[in-house]
């Protein structure tokens, strides 16, 4: 499809296409394409359906010409129509961005479009739909309702301070905005899941060298990518290679592995590994049957599944005490779904959403969330030393203007530029 939108759509299309009758608005026309340009004689039959403005995606009027499939019929229309005047090929994003500016769509659900476009797997996908339609947008409305009623209380008794009034004192707006903080938290808290939602969990397999490493990594994925050979130090640089775990995007890492090597390009993977460890957040301890356990400290807090590989060498290992989570066997395929199992039970205990089902997955949102708490925070600390009422309010009406920056309501230029460029062209 190819789509047209701004005040000289209309007159555009109606230079190209040939119906036999009038578009009427939002009903789909079967026609035929032609023009000069394009050609002797009809180019291709076509359906154009018109969306005059405001009812219409981006809130201007809006022409979307669906043709025949195949890349030449595309470039060509697309190509004829960008010379045309007042015609030109739309920015990437431009599209979401007109609808945001002419108000037909807040931040926090163009954010969702984006999100949608470069969702890798069902889980993103269901989370760009829940943002979409604009359910992110409700829980901001209601902090920020919330918080307009306190500060609304605060800046009253500043109004008629003079007169013989009883106002609660600011000490008892503790518990909202306490409660306002925690809300805010909560849908912070899901930001650690949200990225790796959108950006896959990183997977490294660790361990002595020969532990079948490569290996795994290439039955885990289903075909062949690492070299895997009996010599030990194969694997230098570290691959990565994305598979899908319960919905969501695991990206295995294969690793050097730990041990001191005087060979300079395995030293530089080694380094890798290191660093592959600080990202980790799974980590694959591999041994197998007929290594000797090598010790490594896992980083603090990240799960950890210990694998016991070459599992049809148990007979003639000399690590058959070593305690593991799976047992597999590359070569024999055993084992391999309680491993799949058990990456899932790992991903899916990472899982974190608030009591309505929000994960937010953007950094500018994470952001703006932790400065909003911090504001809320600093009227808290207000009360607690007796600031004034008038302290309390500016902090707390900072925090309305924070939230309203999710949202788009007061949200620089510059941020704009940066959110819609991420899109594709024709979103
Ligand atoms: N018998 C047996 N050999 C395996 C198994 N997995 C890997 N190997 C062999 O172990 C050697 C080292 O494997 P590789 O994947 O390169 O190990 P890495 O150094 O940890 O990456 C290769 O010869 C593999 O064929 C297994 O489950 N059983
Ligand atoms: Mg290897």
């Amino acid at each position: 499809m190819v789509r047209l939108s701004g005040e000289h759509s209309l007159e555009t299309i109606q230079r190209f296409f040939s119906a036999g009758r009038q578009l009427k608005p939002r009903h789909a026309t079967y026609g035929i394409i032609e023009h000069p340009d394009l050609g002797e004689g009809a180019f291709d039959d076509v359906v154009v359906t018109w969306f005059p403005a405001p009812n219409s995606a981006t809130g201007e009027d809006v022409v979307e010409i669906s043709l025949h499939g195949g890349a030449y019929l595309q470039q060509a229309l697309l190509e004829v129509l960008s010379r045309q005047d007042q015609v030109r090929l739309a920015q990437p994003g431009e599209f979401t961005l007109r609808s945001f500016l002419n108000g037909k769509m807040d931040l926090s659900s163009a954010e969702a479009v984006a999100e949608a476009i470069h969702a890798q797997d069902a889980v993103a996908h269901r989370q760009s739909q829940i943002h979409l339609h604009g359910n992110l947008r409700n829980y901001i409305a209601q902090l920020k309702q919330d918080l307009l009623k306190i500060v609304s209380f605060i800046e009253a008794e500043l109004d008629f301070s003079d007169q013989e009034i009883e106002f609660v004192s600011p000490k008892q707006h503790l518990a909202q905005i306490e409660s306002l903080i925690a809300r805010a938290s909560s849908l912070l808290d899901t930001y650690f899941y949200g990225r790796r939602l959108v950006e896959g969990f990183r997977v490294p397999l660790i361990g002595a060298p020969n532990t079948g490493k490569s290996s795994i990594f290439n039955v885990l994925q289903g075909f062949d990518r690492a070299i895997v050979t009996e010599v030990a130090g194969t694997t230098r640089d570290t691959i990565e290679a994305p598979i899908s775990v319960a919905g969501h995007t695991l990206i295995l890492v294969d690793t050097a592995g730990v041990r001191e090597s005087k060979d300079q390009i395995e030293v530089l993977g080694v380094d890798r590994t290191r660093q592959e460890l600080e990202r980790a957040d799974i980590v694959l301890s591999i041994q197998s049957a007929d290594i000797p356990p090598e010790a490594f400290t896992p980083p603090e807090g990240v799960p950890v599944i210990r694998v016991l590989n070459k599992s049809d060498l148990t007979n003639q290992g000399t690590n058959r005490s070593s305690p593991a989570d799976v047992v597999i066997s590359c070569l024999t395929g055993e084992g391999f779904d309680a491993f799949h199992q058990k990456l899932a039970e790992a991903v899916l205990g990472m899982r974190r959403k608030t009591t309505e089902g929000l994960i937010i997955t953007s950094q500018r949102q994470a952001h703006t969330l932790r400065r909003f708490i911090e504001s809320c925070e600093i009227a808290v600390s207000a009360i607690h030393t007796d600031a004034g009422p008038e302290y309390v309010a500016s902090d707390l009406r900072n925090g309305l203007t924070i939230l309203g920056e999710i949202t788009g309501e007061t949200t620089p230029d510059d941020i704009l530029g940066e959110i819609f460029g991420s899109f594709c062209i024709g979103k």
